[in-house]
Formats: structure tokens, sequence, C-alpha cells
């Protein structure tokens, strides 16, 4: 009986270990991060590697001086809670721009980040 505690511990432990590595990460994108694409696309949509919050998570795009061409702040896909995506209203110039994204995963825990992608 005395080595039933231990163990128990470890269990508690590694189980609140799995749940701190639940954070949402990106596992694809489209247009894919760093890729140049021709012409310019009509959305630009991220896949997590776990479901997201609809109302705290945005993805936003930003020309190279800084200035916002997506439309709002996005939304996540009402038939895909892992899809955040955003709208490009008008076709793009040739030139690099930035994902900016962020996201609070079902577990709470928030992850942000950004990557670039070329018009050309
Ligand atoms: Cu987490």
């Amino acid at each position: 009986m005395r080595k039933t505690i231990p163990a128990v511990l470890l269990l508690l432990t590694l189980a609140s270990a799995t749940s701190v590595w639940a954070h949402a990460f990106p596992d694809n994108s489209a247009p894919h991060v760093g890729a140049t694409v021709s012409p310019s696309p009509k959305t630009v949509q991220i896949w997590f590697d776990g479901e997201i919050e609809p109302v705290f998570s945005t993805i936003i795009v930003k020309n190279a001086a800084g200035v916002r061409v997506s439309q709002g702040k996005g939304a996540v896909s009402s038939s895909d809670n892992t899809l955040l995506q955003t709208t490009l209203p008008t076709p793009l110039p040739p030139g690099q721009y930035w994902v900016y994204w962020s996201v609070i995963a079902r577990d709470g825990h928030h992850t942000a980040g950004r990557f670039p992608f070329t018009v050309s």
C-alpha cells in the first residue's frame, strides 16, 4: 500500500502536464507560412491542432506598412472549430503581408503569433 500514493501523484502530475500542452497552435494555413502566391488570395485561413473559442479568437492581415487589409477581426468557421479565417475584401497589390493570429483554446490558454506571405 505504501507505494500507491506516489504512483497516484505521478499520474496527477502527468495529467496536468498534458493539459498545459493542449494550447492551440497552427497546424496549417492558406497561404502557407512564408509562401509567395499569385494572384491575391480572397481569404486567409489557419487550421489549429485543437478547437478554439469563437468569441476570443482573431486573425488580422496587415501590409508591410502595418495597415490592416483584412475585414474585421476574422472569425472561427461555423462548421469547423479548428479553422480561423478572414476575408480580404480587395485584391492585394504585390508585396509582403503579415498574418496576426490570437486564439483561446478550449483549455482556456491563450496563444498568439504571426507569419508572413508574399503576393507576387
Ligand atoms: Cu493550454
